[in-house]
C-alpha cells in the first residue's frame, strides 16, 4: 500500500485513508493476527466454548450448540447464575477492591463502587426482591437513571433468577406502561428521579402513572437519587424504600441456579408495526457472547478504565456496561447527565479526571462534539485514551475521521461496531489489534460469525448493495419476541430459509469490508434510537385533530434521521404553528422525547397506491426536497403534486 499523509492521516494508492493498528498497540493487544478468524471458521463450537470455559459453570454443558432455525441453544444442559460470574468471580481474587463501577452525577457527585461494594450490594438487592416476593421466572421492570444501584438492580435481578425488562428513563408513562403489560411485570422499580441537562427527571410521576393501569404490578421499588427540594409521593402498601428495605435483609443472598437457555432478560425494540416487540435474552450464550466480544473488540486488559457512554435502558448499555465488561471485571465509568451539562467540555473532563483508556459511543454524539468544535476535548488531557468504539448506527467518515485526530490524537485505533438489540453481541467490527480500518467500514464479521450480503432472493451479491445476513447462529442470538412467536418468524426468519435477517441494507467491497447503509424496513434511526414509523403514526392519530398520518426519516445533521410526519387533519381543526407544535409535544408524551418529530407537515391528502399503501418513498423524497420519482402508481397524482408545491413553500 503506497501510503502518503494528507492532513487526515494516510491514504492509500487510491487517495482513501486507511489506517493500520499502531505498532505499540498491535505489540500489546491480546488480538494481533488474523490467525483468529481462521481458528474460529475451522470450529466455532470450540472457539466459541473457550470463552464460555473462562466463565464459573455451576453444572457443565452437555452439548456447545444446536440450531434448528430459528431455534438455537447454547451451552445446552449447563447451568450458571449471570450475576455470580459478573460479581462473585471476582471477589475471591485480587480484583475484590478493584473499582467497579465510577459514578458522577450531573450535578457533579462523584461516588465508586468496588467489585466487594457491588458483590454486597447484589446480595443485599437480591434479597430485597425475594422480600416482596420475587422469585425464578418473574417479570421486574426498570425504569431508572443512570445510577449505580441501576446496575445493581439488574445483576440483582439476575440473582434471583428473574427476568429484567429495563424500559429507558426517557419514555413517556404511556410507553412504560405498554411495556409493564406485555411482559406481565410484578414489580416496577424507579427511583425519586434524575438530572438531565440541569433538570429533574420526574421519574417516579412517570412511574406513578404508567402503574395506574397496570393490575399485575404489586409493588414499586423506589431508590432514592437524591435531589434536594424534590418530594416524590409513596403509595401505602405498594412503594417502598429501596434503603428502608435493603436495611431489614440479610447481607448473603442465595443465587439461582439456571439453566443456560434460561430467560436472563426482556428488552423491548421498535418494529414495523406499532407494538414494540420483548426481545428475549437467555443466560449462558449472552453472557459468553458479550463477554468474548468485550474482551476481543475492546481488548480490555486489568488496568483499563471503559467508559461507554450509553444508557442501560438500551441494548448497548446491558451488552457493553453490565454483562460484557463486568464479566470481564472491567472498571468502568458510569456518568449520569448530558455531555452539554455545564457546559460542552464535561465528557472530555471525565475522561481526564479518570484517565479513560478506552471509550464507546455513537455517531450522533460524534457529530455534536464536531460541531461544537475542537477546543472542547483539545482543552482536556485525553492521552490516556488507546482504543474508541463507535455504535448505533453508521457513521460517517467525516466524523470518524474527526474522532480519530481530536479524540484519539490520530494515536487510537477506531472499533466501528455493527450489531442490535437482537444480536446481543457485536457482529461486524474491525479487530483492533489486527484490522487495517476504513472510515466508514465496520469491516468485518467477528470471528466465528458467518455475515453476507444476499439479494432478497437469496442470491449472493458482491460490490453492490444488498440486504444484510447471518448465516448459523452465535451465543448471544434472541430467543425469540417474548410471547410472539409468529412475529419473530415473520420479522427474522421469513426472508430466507434458515438465514438471520436483521433488517439492514448493505455492501461487501473488494477486500470483503461492510459498509452498512441502514434500514430497510419500516424502522428510522433516530440519533441512534430505533423507532417505528408505524409507533410514532399512532401515537399522532390518537390526537383529536389527526385524521391519518406517515411518518418517514429524513437526513438530520446531527442525529443521522430525524422524523418528519405528513398529517392530514380532522374537518374543523386549524392547520399551522400553533397546531404543529401541539402535535410535536403530543408525540413526545406519548412516546418519549426521542420520537418529537422535527418537522410536521399538513396536506390535504396522502399519496397511496391503488391498494391503498401509503407511499413512504414518494413521501421521504418530498421532505427531503428532491424531485418526485415514478408517480404513476398512485391513485390521485395531483395529490403529491400539490403536497410538493406545499412543502416547497414553507421550506
Ligand atoms: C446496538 C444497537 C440496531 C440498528 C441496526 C442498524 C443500526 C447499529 C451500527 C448500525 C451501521 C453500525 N442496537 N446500527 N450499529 N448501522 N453501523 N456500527 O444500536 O437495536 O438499537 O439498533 O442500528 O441499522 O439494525 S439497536
Amino acid at each position: 500500500m503506497a501510503k502518503k499523509k494528507d492532513e487526515n492521516g494516510p491514504v492509500d494508492a487510491h487517495g482513501d485513508h486507511r489506517f493500520p493498528p499502531p505498532a505499540e498497540f498491535k505489540k500489546a493487544a491480546r488480538v494481533s493476527d488474523e490467525s483468529i478468524y481462521e481458528r474460529a471458521a475451522a470450529d466455532p463450537q470450540a472457539f466459541w466454548a473457550g470463552f464460555a470455559e473462562e466463565l464459573r459453570w455451576e453444572t457443565p454443558w452437555k452439548e456447545v450448540h444446536t440450531f434448528d432455525p430459528p431455534d438455537a441453544k447454547w451451552f445446552i444442559g449447563g447451568k450458571l447464575n449471570a450475576c455470580v460470574n459478573c460479581v462473585d468471580r471476582h471477589i475471591e481474587g485480587p480484583h475484590r477492591n478493584k473499582a467497579a463501577l465510577i459514578w458522577e452525577g450531573e450535578p457533579g457527585e462523584k461516588k465508586t463502587w468496588t467489585y466487594f461494594d457491588l458483590y454486597r450490594e447484589v446480595n443485599r438487592f437480591g434479597n430485597v426482591l425475594r422480600k416482596l416476593g420475587i422469585k425464578k421466572g418473574d417479570r421486574v421492570a426498570i425504569y431508572l437513571p443512570m445510577m449505580l444501584e441501576s446496575v445493581a438492580a439488574m445483576l440483582a435481578c439476575a440473582r434471583v433468577g428473574a427476568v429484567h425488562s429495563v424500559v429507558f428513563g426517557g419514555f413517556s408513562s404511556e410507553s412504560l406502561r405498554d411495556r409493564i403489560l406485555d411482559a406481565d411485570a410484578h414489580l416496577l422499580i424507579t427511583a425519586d428521579g434524575g438530572f438531565r441537562r440541569g433538570k429533574v427527571l420526574a421519574l417516579k410521576e412517570a412511574a406513578d402513572a404508567a402503574v395506574e393501569g397496570c393490575a399485575c404490578i404489586e409493588n414499586v421499588l423506589v431508590i432514592q437519587r437524591g435531589i434536594p427540594g424534590h418530594e416524590c409521593s409513596m403509595k401505602e402498601g405498594r412503594d417502598h424504600w429501596y434503603h428502608d428495605l435493603a436495611d431489614q435483609v440479610d447481607a448473603w443472598c442465595e443465587p439461582e441456579v439456571m439453566d443456560s437457555e434460561d430467560p436472563l432478560f426482556i428488552l423491548y425494540t421498535s418494529g414495523t408495526t406499532g407494538k414494540p416487540k420483548g426481545i428475549v435474552h437467555t443466560t449462558g450464550g449472552y453472557l459468553t457472547g458479550t463477554y468474548a466480544t468485550t474482551r476481543v473488540v475492546f481488548d480490555l486488559k486489568d488496568d483499563d478504565v471503559y467508559w461507554c457512554t450509553a444508557d442501560i435502558g438500551w441494548v448497548t448499555g446491558h451488552s457493553y456496561i453490565v454483562y460484557g465488561p463486568l464479566a470481564a471485571a472491567a472498571t468502568q465509568i458510569i456518568y449520569e447527565g448530558a455531555p452539554d451539562a455545564p457546559d460542552r467540555g464535561r465528557f472530555w473532563r471525565i475522561c481526564e479526571r479518570y484517565g479513560v483508556t478506552v471509550f464507546y459511543t455513537a455517531p450522533t454524539a460524534i457529530r455534536a462534539f464536531m460541531k461544537w468544535g475542537d477546543d472542547w476535548p483539545a482543552g482536556a488531557d485525553l492521552s490516556r485514551l488507546r482504543l474508541l468504539g463507535s455504535v448505533g448506527e453508521p457513521i460517517n467518515p467525516e466524523a470518524w475521521l474527526w474522532y480519530h485526530e481530536h479524540i484519539g490524537s490520530g494515536r487510537c485505533p477506531i472499533v466501528d461496531t455493527w450489531w442490535q438489540t437482537e444480536t446481543g453481541q457485536i457482529l461486524i467490527t474491525p479487530l483492533p489489534g489486527v484490522t487495517v480500518t476504513k472510515p466508514g467500514s465496520a469491516a468485518k464479521a467477528f470471528p466465528g460469525v458467518d455475515v453476507e450480503i444476499l439479494s432478497d432472493e437469496g442470491e449472493k451479491i458482491d460490490g453492490e448493495t444488498g440486504l444484510l445476513a447471518i448465516r448459523g447462529s452465535w451465543p448471544a442470538m434472541t430467543r425469540g419476541i417474548w410471547g410472539d412467536r409468529q412475529r419473530f418468524i415473520e420479522t427474522y426468519w421469513s426472508k430466507w430459509e434458515g438465514i438471520y435477517f436483521p433488517g439492514d441494507g448493505a455492501k461487501r467491497d473488494e477486500d470483503g469490508f461492510f459498509w452498512v447503509i441502514g434500514r430497510v424496513d419500516d424502522v428510522i434511526n433516530v440519533a441512534g434510537h430505533r423507532l417505528g414509523t408505524a409507533e410514532v403514526e399512532s401515537a399522532l392519530v390518537e390526537h383529536a385533530s389527526v385524521a391519518e398520518s406517515a411518518v418517514v426519516g429524513i437526513p438530520h445533521e446531527i442525529k443521522g434521521t430525524a422524523v418528519a410526519a405528513f398529517v392530514t387533519v380532522r374537518e374543523g381543526f386549524e392547520t399551522g404553528d400553533e397546531l404543529a407544535g401541539e402535535l410535536k409535544a403530543h408525540v413526545a408524551e406519548k412516546i418519549g422525547a426521542i420520537a418529537r418529530p422535527e418537522s410536521i407537515i399538513f396536506a390535504a391528502d396522502l399519496p397511496k397506491t391503488r391498494s391503498g399503501k401509503i407511499m413512504r418513498r414518494l413521501l421521504r423524497d418530498i421532505a427531503e426536497g428532491k424531485a418526485l420519482g415514478d408517480t404513476t402508481t398512485l391513485a390521485d397524482p395531483s395529490v403529491v403534486e400539490s403536497l410538493k408545491s406545499q412543502y416547497d413553500d414553507e421550506a
